[in-house]
């Protein structure tokens, strides 16, 4: 089977991250275009992908014939419109999270979906192919220790971009959470709530955090999600997980250990391109082996749905201080 040629759509630090894994490790499938506005950054992305082709828009690159599938990697406020003529043409596509910023827009593009027939997005949730959150569900899934009781999750950033503001704590950063959650319980979220922990007077003036959030499934299992994105010292994600018989622990660090003066000190990751690497590797693979075969390999529309509808609590909650239950939309007979 020949390669699946693919466009990137935004060349920032995800999408570069993208061609390079796409072209340099990924069997299969080739970067054979990039729409990106910016020329720097455009120039950039292509010494990664030189048989590429530059467009300036998705239209312009779907009618060149050198597009099979699509990977949208702009900022999630221009995904809507990015997706509509991919969803139009029928071609897989991969698109970051989260899918919308909004859920009025997310029922848009799933119902554009389902109009068109076939299932086409897959949504970058890439926790999903991470080992430590695969073997996690599994434990979970067996209840070899009983029943899971509890989620206690930490997830710190060391720090954030200047185009970061405060509702992104829950739109781009917990949003991997409210995601995983319902992943390993398999129940929905039903609400969220905010607490502003102390805050740290090292965040940016515009920042208000860390914050905890609390996520309530509708199995009755709460996930507390500590969210910190100006600690400084690396990037770390863990979540233990509390059951009846015992807890489990994902996410630590498992660098280079390194004895020097009386002390011993571990590598830790500074980013999550390289915390979740292997996680995104396997996330594109499988893309790329599901689009070749006209399937998913991953989360779709509704997931990506599911959770924009649990950050607009989320966003409510931050604002509100007060717990803020989720509604959903009817879910089509399509994505059953
Ligand atoms: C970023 O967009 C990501 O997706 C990272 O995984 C997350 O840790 C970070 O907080 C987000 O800003």
């Amino acid at each position: 089977m020949s390669d699946l040629r693919v466009c990137v759509i935004g060349t920032g630090a995800m999408g570069t991250d993208h061609i390079i894994r796409i072209n340099e490790r990924m069997s299969g499938a080739i970067v054979t275009a990039i729409v990106e506005p910016d020329s720097t950054r455009a120039t950039a992305a292509l010494a990664h992908a030189p048989g590429a082709k530059q467009f300036a828009n998705i239209l312009e690159a779907l009618a060149s014939g050198l597009v099979d599938a699509a990977l949208v990697a702009t900022p999630g406020a221009f995904h809507e419109e990015v997706l509509s003529p991919i969803i139009a043409a029928g071609l897989p596509v991969l698109c970051e999270k989260p899918m919308t910023p909004d859920v009025a827009s997310a029922l848009r593009v799933v119902e554009s979906e389902v109009k068109s027939g076939k299932k086409v997005i897959q949504v970058g949730f890439m926790r999903r192919f991470d080992e430590g959150y695969l073997q996690l569900q599994e434990q979970i899934a067996s209840a070899r220790l009983g029943e899971l009781l509890a989620l206690h999750c930490a997830h710190r950033n060391p720090s954030v971009p200047d185009w970061y503001g405060n509702d992104m704590l829950i739109a781009d950063s917990v949003s991997h959470e409210i995601d995983i959650v319902r992943f390993l319980t398999n129940s929905p979220i039903i609400s969220a709530e905010v607490k502003q922990l102390r805050r740290n007077k090292l965040a940016p003036e515009r920042l208000n955090e860390p914050i905890l959030v609390l996520l309530e499934t509708q199995s009755g299992v709460i996930a507390t999600v500590e969210m910190n994105v100006s600690v400084q010292f690396g990037y770390q994600v863990i979540t233990e997980a509390v059951f009846q018989k015992g807890v489990s622990e994902i996410g630590r660090s498992t660098g280079m250990t390194t004895w020097e003066a009386g002390r011993s000190s571990n590598a830790e990751h500074v980013s999550y391109l390289t915390r979740f690497a292997r996680a995104y590797d396997n996330e594109i693979q499988s893309w790329i082996n599901a689009a070749k075969i006209g399937e998913l390999g991953g989360p779709n529309a509704w997931d990506g749905y599911m959770s924009v509808a649990v950050v607009e609590a989320g966003l409510k909650s931050l604002h509100s201080g007060a717990k803020e239950v989720t509604t959903y939309a009817a879910k089509p007979e399509f994505y059953n």
